[in-house]
């Protein structure tokens, strides 16, 4: 049956919109189940079935991630074990909200005792990242956030410290929502808020440019809002250091959606591909899809391979018409007012994160497990991270 790009369209969105409906439902449940086993784990008393709590494998001694009431643990949590004397450690902040997850741990909102102010800490464990050997990514990570301090539109880095078995990164934090939460409510952004966004998130990409450094991963995901409506890019998990213009990376890592075509062939690439990513996100903010998307995953890196837009060699995107209305100047301080301000009132208002994470307790998973046993896997990750601790010289003690 032909189908016109219309229709298509028309059909992609009625079907996102019984997906949302589908998705929010197993949300609930999933979140019902999800706060029923933490509270069987978490108070083993409330179980007396020797079945359930073996199915569980409730074990106060073993259980690192759900051992015990906040309060208690974080009276008792010890210090880092490790070498790192300055740095802070978890027991400095309150933990309020889980607010992101991923594949190696959490983000939580926290506040940090001893001058209230609130920060996004991310956690993350040192066992998963080495058994997926990702050291590098997550110390290029500490780097670069160390590197872009400064950036209007990159998240900034105040401390990360360490405990036997985690990594923290005490991060900004902000609660306007991912910019495609917005996205997704309203479809698509009339042209003057796309541009907007589109010229902070390429003004944070040409920054990280001129340090060498490639962004990689442009994805949905990782562009936020702050509370006035400004762009944050978070996570530089992925990041590639040390590109020179000139020189190319082989390592792949990206969303299917955004994938540049070399970097879909496995092919040597540079700093252009995070260019191309932006080009998908302004497309997806401009007509409410990826470029080059179709359901059919195949058929969408075939569209990618074939459909490759011609730019021009060294083509400065700053000066591109599309920009004409920007005055760069400008925009880095933060002159231009954003056409949406995202509606909060105050920092613990997290309307705009996903109940997914801020409906699960905030367990002792941020703590230290120093006390349990210290086995094999625990003894080697935990020296797997040296130098990780920062505390900058102006900002000790978080003042
Ligand atoms: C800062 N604020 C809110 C959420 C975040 C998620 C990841 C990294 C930083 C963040």
């Amino acid at each position: 049956m032909a189908v016109t790009a219309t229709g298509c369209e028309l059909t992609y969105c009625r079907m996102r919109g019984i997906m949302s409906v589908l998705t929010a439902f197993i949300k609930e449940r999933k979140m019902g189940l999800n706060d029923i086993m933490h509270r069987l784990v978490s108070c083993p008393h409330m179980c007396p079935h020797n079945d359930v709590r073996g199915f569980l494998k409730i074990d106060e001694n073993q259980n690192e991630e759900l051992d015990g009431d906040f309060d208690t643990l974080c009276l008792n949590a010890p210090r880092s074990s490790l070498a790192e004397e300055t740095a802070l450690k978890p027991c400095d902040f309150d933990y309020l909200k889980i607010i992101g997850k991923g594949s190696f741990g959490k983000v939580l909102l926290a506040r940090h005792k001893e001058t209230s102010k609130y920060y996004a800490v991310k956690v993350l464990q040192k066992k998963v990242i080495l058994k997926k050997k990702e050291q590098k990514h997550i110390m290029s990570e500490r780097s670069v956030l160390l590197k872009n301090l400064k950036h209007p539109f990159l998240v900034g880095l105040h401390y990360s410290f360490q405990t036997t078995d985690k990594l923290y990164f005490v991060l900004d934090y902000v609660n306007g929502g991912e910019l495609f939460y917005h996205l997704q409510r309203e479809r698509v952004f009339l042209e003057p808020r796309a541009r907007f966004y589109a010229a902070e998130i390429a003004s944070a990409l040409g920054y990280l440019h001129s340090l060498h450094i490639v962004y990689r991963d442009l994805k949905p995901e990782n562009i936020l809002l702050d509370s006035e409506g400004h762009i944050v890019l978070t996570d530089f998990g992925l990041c590639k250091e040390g590109l020179e213009p000139n020189r190319t990376t082989t390592t792949f890592c990206g969303t299917p959606e955004y994938l540049a075509p070399e970097v879909l062939q496995k092919q040597a690439y540079d700093h252009t591909v995070d260019w191309w990513c932006l080009g998908c996100v302004l497309y997806e903010m401009l007509y409410g899809l990826p470029p080059f998307y179709s359901r059919n995953t195949a058929e969408m890196y075939s569209n990618i391979l074939n459909k490759t837009p011609i730019l021009q060699p060294n083509m400065e995107l700053k000066y591109h018409s599309f920009f004409s209305p920007i005055n760069w100047d400008d925009l880095m301080d933060k002159k231009i007012t954003p056409q949406f301000v995202p509606a909060v009132c105050g920092p613990t208002d997290l309307r705009h994160f996903d109940t997914e994470f801020t409906h699960l307790p905030v367990t002792s998973s941020v703590y230290t497990s120093d006390h349990l046993p210290v086995t094999n896997s625990v003894r080697e990750a935990a020296g797997a991270f040296p130098g990780f601790s920062y505390v900058p010289s102006s900002d000790h003690g978080g003042h």
